[in-house]
């Protein structure tokens, strides 16, 4: 047994044991086996779907293509990760655009503060016009993005402090906000005390109180349990996030054509009935979430956004983003700044 085989062993072994790690095996060796990397844990939505879309892709491709699922950030944080699937070394992962942002910066623009209204708008930009400019300058890169974007769904925020229920809470508050300048300026616009933290650190950092509160959708909270270090959850659905899944285009060229188009077809397809769980799952647990304990309160998004509105943060973005890429996403959500 080389070193190497038995690093792997041991670290699918150990990650087995801590419950983190499947794979749909083929009967026989596959052909091509290829890593999906993701920061959630198994009970989100994302895994159930990705867990089925990995066996539908064994199966069409009668066993030559395993794709073996590594949630749970078992291959590092998102940083790490972003650099392992620029370098191949995974092959696909699903991100942030915001976080993209570290890397293609236009990727932010899906996630500037009270954009989208509704999921309509969500969707008709990023399955339209403003997604295929994201996804453009995206495969500038040694990456690429499918087309449908996956759900993480609209933000909320949660502290151990105090509820927010208008901007003037978020002054000289210590939020975790995930690595990305977006997202820092959009808190610093509510005169807040931003740190980029990844999420692989964000439970930790709660708990040992470097910050106090974070944002993140619902099924988040719920599912990553960061109830369990937080006691107010303020519905400030500040902005709407999602999730390109990517992948390395190199390691993705490999594949004959067959393979990449029932990769791509399944990807796509599990992405769609992602969305249906993820939205209806964070519609539904404002209950379960006051059953852990947190006090929740919801907000006037029209002072929240105001306050971006008069910090300058439309117009800041709008200019890094540029009049043209402004111009589609304003196409959908109306005047922005
Ligand atoms: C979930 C997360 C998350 C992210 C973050 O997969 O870091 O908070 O934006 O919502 O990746």
């Amino acid at each position: 047994q080389t070193r190497r085989t038995f690093l792997k062993t041991m670290s699918v072994a150990s990650a087995a044991l801590a419950g983190g790690f499947y794979t749909t095996r083929a009967s026989a060796a596959a052909e091509f086996t290829l890593k999906y990397a993701n920061n959630l844990p198994l009970t989100h939505p994302m895994n159930a779907r990705a867990k089925e879309m990995a066996e539908a892709i064994a199966k069409e491709s009668n066993g030559r293509v395993e794709l073996r699922i590594y949630p749970t950030s078992q291959l590092g944080n998102d940083t790490d990760t972003l650099g392992q699937v620029r370098a191949g070394a995974v092959d696909f992962f699903t991100l942030s655009p915001l976080i993209l942002g570290t890397l293609v910066p236009a990727a932010q623009i899906s996630g500037v503060g009270f954009a989208f209204k509704d999921y309509k708008q969500v969707y008709s930009a990023l399955d339209g016009e403003l997604g295929a400019h994201v996804r453009a300058q995206i495969a500038k890169t040694s990456i690429f993005a499918f087309e449908n974007i996956w759900d993480n769904g609209y933000r909320v925020t949660t502290t151990s402090t105090k509820p927010i229920t208008k901007p003037e809470d978020f002054k000289g508050m210590k939020l975790r906000v995930p690595p990305s300048p977006l997202w820092t300026s959009m808190f610093k616009g509510f005169e807040a005390s931003p740190s980029s933290i990844n999420f692989a650190e964000t439970y930790s950092a709660l708990q040992t109180k470097i910050v106090e509160g974070q944002e993140n959708p619902m099924a988040i909270i719920e599912t990553a349990k960061i109830y369990e270090v937080q006691k107010y959850l303020s519905i400030t659905n500040h902005m709407w996030d999602g999730f390109w899944f990517l992948g390395n285009k190199k390691s993705f060229e490999r594949l004959p054509q067959d393979l990449q188009d029932i990769v791509r077809k399944n990807v796509n397809a599990a992405g769609l009935k992602q969305r249906d769980d993820v939205a209806k799952l964070n519609d539904n647990l404002t209950e379960t979430l006051k059953g852990h304990g947190l006090t929740v309160n919801t907000v006037n998004p029209e002072l929240f956004r105001d306050k971006l509105r008069s910090a300058g943060f439309y117009a800041e973005w709008k200019k890094k983003f540029g009049d043209d890429a402004w111009a589609l996403l304003e196409k959908v959500t109306g005047k922005l700044e």
